[in-house]
């Protein structure tokens, strides 16, 4: 199939907020810089959600969404050294170059070298998509469009995971029953989210790993106890965090959220005070650290307020909807509180993803417990009802 076309099946979004529809797509072979990859497992997020909904001012139709997946390198384009046929790969939203100024900083993980694009549903070459319906181009998201059989990607977009590590383990386990390939790769940040990692985990533990640093002995606050609130749990708990508050207003997340070590709940319809005044009450003075993970501009507003003046760090995960904009007094900083965001939670794609699945495998961090439901490719759009049910964290769908 090297420099031919493959026609596949892919899960198609026509326009906004009506049903994905799998239909036969041809995927183009990869240009120059560019990766096809025949992709195992996807997870969904609510970013593909969100973007599906119509709310997301880079959104564009017809498209392919999906940003949490594993695969395996089918072919590359010209100049493309890194990765070759064979190779186990996890696919990033986030690119990394190593050669533009954004990776050349050293002060941040974002890569300015294929965002343009990215951001516009085409390729960096010709700014043209590499999938077509009979003629009819269909954008590419967020760089990966890994609701697909088969895809491209940029070459600065895909994490290889070290072949001394035991990729074929990873592989027959999310075969078998864990789809921890996915995570790792994303969260989603290595592998594990192989599929789901790449984003969920590499997000949730590298907002409070490498946006926050937060600091053993610390209290931190968590609004919001889904997948990306547990995420940072876990994260926090490992740097050893002393108290670590869950704030939700379904108090169903509660009991699941301990075994990612949130150890006090709070529920805001529980109180009449405003939600921010109730943790400064709880912590004498306010908490260190504080993360939202909703993506609601005004519990972002209680995420910063509720920190300790002087030092107190509030660090935004959720993604808000287009038009959303968040406000405070800026007394709030000028008393010393600071005000953060994360994206791919700072760690550098293509070099730290691996390390992330090395640790999955050493046991180090949880995958399959955030695995809650398992379908296939043509389940799709029930996938997408399951992420607004409150029981499922990550749904994996092998294609
Ligand atoms: P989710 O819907 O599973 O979880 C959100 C939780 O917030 C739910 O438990 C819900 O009950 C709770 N909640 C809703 N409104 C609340 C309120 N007013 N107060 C307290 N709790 C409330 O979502 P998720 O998958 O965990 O994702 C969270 C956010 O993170 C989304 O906005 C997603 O798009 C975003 N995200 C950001 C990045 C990034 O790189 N920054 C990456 C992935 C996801
Ligand atoms: N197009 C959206 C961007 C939303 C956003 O903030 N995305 C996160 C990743 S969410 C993954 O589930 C991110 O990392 N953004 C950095 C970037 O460069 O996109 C909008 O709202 O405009």
């Amino acid at each position: 199939t090297q420099g031919q076309p493959i026609t596949c099946k892919a899960a198609v979004a026509w326009e906004a907020n009506t049903p994905l529809v799998i239909e036969d797509v041809r995927v183009a072979p990869p240009q120059a810089g560019e990766v096809r990859v025949k992709i195992l497992f996807t997870a969904l997020c609510h970013t593909d959600a969100y973007t599906w909904s119509g709310k997301d001012p880079e959104g564009l139709f017809p498209c392919i969404l999906g940003h949490e997946a594993a695969g395996i390198v089918e072919s590359v384009g010209e100049g493309v050294t890194e990765v070759q046929p064979g190779d186990h790969v996890i696919p990033c939203y986030q690119a990394e170059c190593r050669e533009c100024k954004f990776c050349k900083s050293g002060k941040t993980n974002l890569c300015g070298k294929v965002r343009a694009a990215t951001g516009v549903g085409v390729m960096m070459n010709d700014r043209k998509t590499r999938f077509s319906i009979k003629g009819k181009p269909i954008y590419h998201f967020m760089g990966t469009s890994t609701f697909s059989q088969y895809t491209v990607v940029h070459d600065v977009s895909v994490a290889k995971i070290d072949p001394a590590a035991p990729l074929e383990k990873l592989y027959n386990e999310l075969q078998e029953d864990s789809f921890v390939a996915f995570e790792v790769a994303v969260c989603d940040p290595s592998s594990v989210e192989v599929c789901c990692y790449t984003h969920l985990l590499s997000l949730g533990l590298g907002a409070v790993w490498n946006t926050a640093k937060v600091e053993a002995g610390s209290i931190v606050a968590i609004f919001g106890l889904g997948t990306i609130g547990l995420a940072v749990a876990e994260g926090a708990k490992a740097a050893g965090a002393s108290r670590i508050i869950g704030i939700d207003i379904d108090r169903k997340k509660f009991d699941r959220a301990k075994d990612f070590g949130v150890t006090e709940f709070v529920n805001p319809k529980e109180h009449d005070e405003p939600i921010q005044q109730r943790l400064i009450d709880l912590t004498d003075g306010g908490v260190d650290y504080s993360f939202e993970c909703i993506g609601n501009v005004s519990v972002m507003r209680a995420a910063l307020e509720c920190c300790h003046k002087g030092w107190g760090t509030s660090v935004i995960v959720g993604v808000a909807a287009s038009g959303q904009e968040i406000s405070t007094r800026p007394f709030q900083l000028v008393t010393g509180r600071v005000w953060k965001g994360t994206a791919f939670g700072g760690f550098k794609s293509r070099s730290q993803v691996p390390l992330l699945v090395d640790k999955y495998m050493k046991k180090e961090i949880k995958i399959d417990e955030y695995i809650t439901h398992k379908l296939t490719l043509g389940e799709m759009n029930e996938a997408f009802d399951l992420l607004h049910e409150g029981s499922c964290l990550r749904c994996v769908l092998d294609m």
